[in-house]
């Protein structure tokens, strides 16, 4: 096992992994901004190191700056987190050049998932469901694309293969406007990523958000940790994530879930990854890997009983997985609320001294933030400040556990969406289980339709 791991990472996920790292007995090292030299989480490291000013590209996506700090501390592997550096192959690839072990997949297999076309292929060949849409990328000939398109059938939706999380994405309706929106997203992708090669697939008009959550190892161990709905989401930003996905047969799942390690037996992945699906009429359908630890993993730590970060530590210190599959059984439903400083309605970010602090406790209810009373949110970085989870044997009682800690909670100083969860945690469709992606949004308008010269307080 490693001796010292450094952490490529700030927030509420630096103090996540750092303390998965204290209970493995490991000493971590935490690189840091400016703008956060005097976080907690910092002081609490057993070293830190600042690379750089508050803007991230100068810091937490300077990559010369992160393997110097590794090499000065003598820290024997990287842990990037989420978001900055946690995607980027060369970066994968320099750490592990430079002699330390990156925390994640090989380069490689981060480079092939990054591009779309490829990474669908992939999953074709390895018998994972997929939308269907053109084989590869889209052909020049104008002719080819409007085939392609009517033998998928309306509408369909032309994506980058650059791009994925929702962006470089544009809807096509009618083979009147095929042509001129393949060229306008192959022009912004072109600006966006670099690359112009884009692919089209069949638009799915009212589908569910669905992932599942691997675990791999070097020799050819994998298993999934079940699934998670991501449903609750605004413009491409998720709002509140829970497992199981209300409402889906098991059956279904585990077929999935089998396609999947076979998928990462194939691909010969290596540590934790998620598989996103799109599931509408009873049917999945994958649209992308990320190949990181995600945002929402506490739901599906909660239900499975699994350490994921400590997993991947260990994966990447090549210990084999101790886990099988049938070790992995959901017990309970587990949901999560991501806590933003933003304005209730407007969304725009709300940073700031946090002068009041008061965070709920009891059976069920894990918070994972490193906000205190006195604490400064930096405007320079993501709004999302913290992830309150509430468990239960049901997911009635998680959610009733959830209404009760957001009633605890109390948060002064700057503005949160706090107000916004206790809105969706009381809404009857929402508690009924199984809304789709659009559903988030729809529902806001009404509320501000509702209470469109009040505050949100007032709704909530
Ligand atoms: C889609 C889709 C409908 N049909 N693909 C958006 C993010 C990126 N990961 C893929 N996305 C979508 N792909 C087909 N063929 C709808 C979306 C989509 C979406 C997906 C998941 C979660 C939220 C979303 C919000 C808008 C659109």
């Amino acid at each position: 096992m490693f001796g010292k791991i450094l952490i490529a990472n700030r927030g509420e996920i630096a103090l996540r992994i750092q303390r998965a790292c204290r209970a493995m007995g490991i000493k971590t090292v935490v690189v840091h901004s400016t703008a956060d030299a005097d976080a907690m989480y910092v002081r609490l490291a057993d070293e830190s190191v600042c690379i750089g000013p508050a803007q991230s590209s100068q810091s937490y996506l300077n990559i010369p700056a992160i393997i110097s700090a590794a090499e000065v501390t003598d820290a024997e592997a990287i842990h990037p987190g989420y978001g900055f550096l946690s995607e980027n192959a060369d970066f994968a690839d320099r750490v592990e050049k430079s002699g330390f072990a990156f925390i994640g997949p090989r380069g490689d297999t981060i480079r092939l998932m990054g591009d779309k076309v490829n990474a669908k292929k992939a999953m074709i060949d390895a018998g994972v469901p997929c939308v269907p849409g053109s084989d590869g990328a889209l052909p020049d000939d104008p002719k080819e694309i409007l085939r392609i398109a009517r033998e998928v059938g309306y509408p369909v939706l032309i994506k980058a293969s650059a791009g994925g999380g929702g962006r470089g994405m544009r809807v096509v309706r009618t083979e009147a406007a095929l042509l001129t929106s393949v060229n306008m997203t192959k022009t912004e992708a072109n600006a966006a990523f670099g690359s112009d090669k884009v692919y089209l697939e069949k638009f799915l008009e009212n589908p569910r958000h669905i992932e599942i959550q691997v675990l791999s190892d070097n020799f050819q161990n994998a298993i999934y940790l079940g699934e998670r709905d991501c449903s609750m989401q605004r413009r491409n930003q998720k709002v509140v994530e829970e497992s199981p996905a209300p409402g889906i047969p098991r059956k279904l799942i585990e077929k999935l879930g089998a396609r999947c390690t076979e998928a990462c037996r194939r691909i010969g992945y290596r540590g934790a990854g998620t598989f996103e699906f799109l599931y509408e009429n009873g049917e999945f359908y994958f649209i992308e890997m990320n190949t990181r630890v995600q945002v929402e993993h506490p739901v599906t730590e909660w239900v499975t009983g699994v350490d994921i970060i400590a997993e991947q530590i260990r994966i990447a210190a090549g210990e084999r997985l101790r886990l099988k599959q049938r070790d992995i059984v959901l017990k309970g439903a587990a949901i999560e609320c991501r806590i933003n400083a933003e304005d209730g309605f407007t969304f725009r970010p709300s940073p700031g001294k946090v002068t009041r602090w008061h965070m709920p406790g009891g059976p069920g209810i894990r918070l994972d933030s490193h906000v205190y009373a006195g604490y400064t949110v930096p405007p320079y970085y993501d709004s999302m400040i913290g992830k309150l989870i509430a468990y239960g044997e049901t997911r009635d009682e998680a959610l009733a556990r959830m209404r009760v800690a957001l009633s605890e909670t109390l948060v002064e100083g700057i503005n949160t969406n706090i107000d916004l969860h206790r809105l969706i945690m009381s809404d009857s469709r929402f508690n009924q289980g199984g809304t789709s992606i659009h559903y988030l949004e729809e529902r806001m308008a009404e509320w501000v339709a509702m209470h469109k010269d009040k505050d949100i307080k007032n709704a909530a």
